[in-house]
């Protein structure tokens, strides 16, 4: 594979954009009126109206035509059919097979992983129906009311993120919690009004070593154990865990018949369709996760099959590499028009960061164009009223994403119909804004005209579905998933590992014993470091 730069349609991406940088949004509209229903696109349930970015036709077909000389479709193939694609862990990449159906085949080292997927669904919803139904009782034989996730990272983000996008569908006499930090507050406000006899701790952790998740079971360990005197054998009926490490598990004192596994070619990131949904699961029903599992797998099979013209994840991977790599874009923000997906830029934010955040190349070398860009952003409208004048005004440019429902789930007078104009209203702006000459004209003493001016061409996407259901949720996490695929394979880089996150790790190991030791310990790190080591040293007591 040739390096990204010196491929042919890079090179015309390159002088292209010199010629298209300065024209508008309002332009290209004006020149073509059928601009706005022509550059869209829409799959599974899914609308996108892309016809607000700064691209003409040609700009599309180059885009295209890079991720053909990119080879994406090969890459798609190889990651759908268990290659070891993720080549620093020498991994398969395999998400797509924890959703896909009882039939499917997909072959890792020789051996078809989808009747084991579908054995651990199964023991999956065989559990949570018992505990959702009371079959499943606590130690004391009351049933269990409360479910504390312990997790953090890819055992966490998707879990919270989906209970909380799913709430509208979840069983609402359980109550569901989420720990993730090694701070004790987390745990501590997340238990505080839990009663041990009621409640039922899931492990999550691929792992089972992982530092801030054992610190956090064993803590809970200690809770559950103080608050039912101290038996031992309580801990069966209120612990369950999720991982691939049995051995750690039983260490830990869980029984392995309570273990939901999974397996090395899931990703942390890309976990949460996998037993890693364990939560999601007792929360909204098996029926419920199924549908949603039918949902990524939709979206699944339109990436591998619709051509790249019309293939949702293709064009909004390939629209962030245009911003990224030609308009300089640092960040892209992701605004739901939606409370129940409040969590959802949070998830985002690793799916997309910890998976392109790579500065080197597959083959190892330093790249020397731009990455992975930072994700961010809130739920609108509340975005709306801090955030927004930096994108609307700023000096910076931000792609937007713009995430609204046709239907609320929760209607409730005038309210969905004032929330669907606020993003319609803020795409229009950002793309169109205000001119001095319709400021002046609005009566604005000259000095504060500039000061009123809305530039405009701020480039946005608009995906509107009709309800967020499981499988619409399932469908936008894969579109996102398949972006990040997208984006990973025109940069040439490894969108399936995360080194980036141990050097940290290892540190924090050395410390611990620092900030702990009775006696004042010998001190080898830079100055800085030791400066503030004996400082919290000091000021803890
Ligand atoms: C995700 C990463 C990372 C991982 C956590 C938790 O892709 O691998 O976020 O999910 O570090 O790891 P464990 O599940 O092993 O505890």
């Amino acid at each position: 594979m040739k390096p990204l730069t010196k491929l042919p349609a890079w090179k015309a991406l390159t002088a292209h954009h010199r010629t298209i940088k300065d024209v508008t949004l309002r332009d290209l509209f004006a020149k073509d009126a059928k601009r706005g229903t022509r550059l869209t696109a829409s799959a599974v349930g899914l609308f996108l109206d892309y016809s607000k970015n700064r691209v003409t036709d040609e700009t599309l077909k180059l885009l295209f035509q890079l991720a053909k000389e990119s080879g994406l479709k090969d890459r798609i193939e190889a990651m759908f059919t268990g290659k070891k694609i993720n080549i620093t862990e020498d991994r398969a990449v395999l998400h797509v097979a924890l959703r896909a159906p009882k039939n499917a085949k997909i072959m890792v080292d020789g051996k078809n992983v989808v009747p084991e997927v579908h054995d651990v669904l199964e023991k999956m919803g065989k559990f949570a129906n018992r505990v959702r139904s009371g079959r499943w009782k606590g130690y004391t034989g009351k049933r269990i009311k409360n479910v504390v996730n312990i997790g953090i990272g890819g055992s966490d983000l998707g879990p919270v993120m989906a209970y909380e996008a799913l709430k509208h569908y979840s069983k609402r006499d359980m109550t569901f919690r989420f720990v993730s930090n090694v701070d004790g507050a987390d745990f501590v406000e997340a238990t505080q009004d839990l009663d041990p006899a009621e409640t039922l701790f899931i492990v999550s952790s691929k792992t089972f070593v992982t530092l801030e998740t054992m610190t956090n079971a064993e803590s809970a360990r200690n809770w559950l154990l103080s608050g039912l005197d101290g038996n031992k054998k309580a801990v069966a009926k209120h612990f369950v865990a999720v991982s691939t490490n049995a051995q750690k598990v039983a260490v830990f004192g869980i029984d392995t018949a309570n273990m939901f596994g999974f397996w090395d070619w899931v990703g942390g990131r890309y976990s949460m369709d996998s037993a890693i949904g364990l939560s999601t699961m007792l929360a909204v029903g098996p029926e419920n996760f199924g549908k949603m599992l039918s949902g990524f797998h939709a979206m699944d099979k339109h990436f591998r099959t619709a051509p790249l013209e019309k293939n949702l994840p293709v064009l909004m991977g390939l629209l962030s590499v245009w911003y990224s790599d030609f308009f300089g874009a640092q960040t892209v923000a992701v605004l739901p028009y939606e409370q129940y997906l409040k969590r959802f830029p949070a998830y985002l934010q690793q799916l997309t960061m910890e998976s392109n955040g790579k500065h080197v190349s597959l083959d190892g070398t330093k790249v020397n164009y731009e990455t992975g860009p930072i994700y961010w952003g809130e739920p609108g409208t509340n975005g709306q009223h801090s955030f927004y004048q930096l994108i609307h005004q700023g000096t910076r440019l931000i792609p937007c994403d713009f995430l609204a429902f046709a239907k609320a789930l929760t209607p409730l007078g005038r309210h969905h119909d004032i929330l669907i104009a606020n993003v319609l209203a803020q795409t229009e702006a950002l793309a169109f804004g205000k001119t001095p000459e319709q400021v002046k004209a609005e009566g604005t003493p000259d000095a504060l005209i500039p000061h009123r001016v809305f530039e405009g061409n701020r480039p946005s996407n608009t995906l509107l579905a009709d309800s967020l259901t499981p499988e619409t949720l399932g469908s936008l996490i894969a579109l996102y998933e398949h972006s990040v695929f997208t984006q990973g394979t025109v940069w040439q880089i490894n969108s399936f590992d995360q080194w980036g996150v141990e050097l940290g790790k290892a540190l924090a190991q050395a410390i611990i014993p620092e900030l702990e030791s009775k006696t004042p310990p010998r001190l080898k790190h830079d100055s800085s470091t030791n400066a503030l080591i004996k400082r919290y040293r000091k000021m803890k007591g």
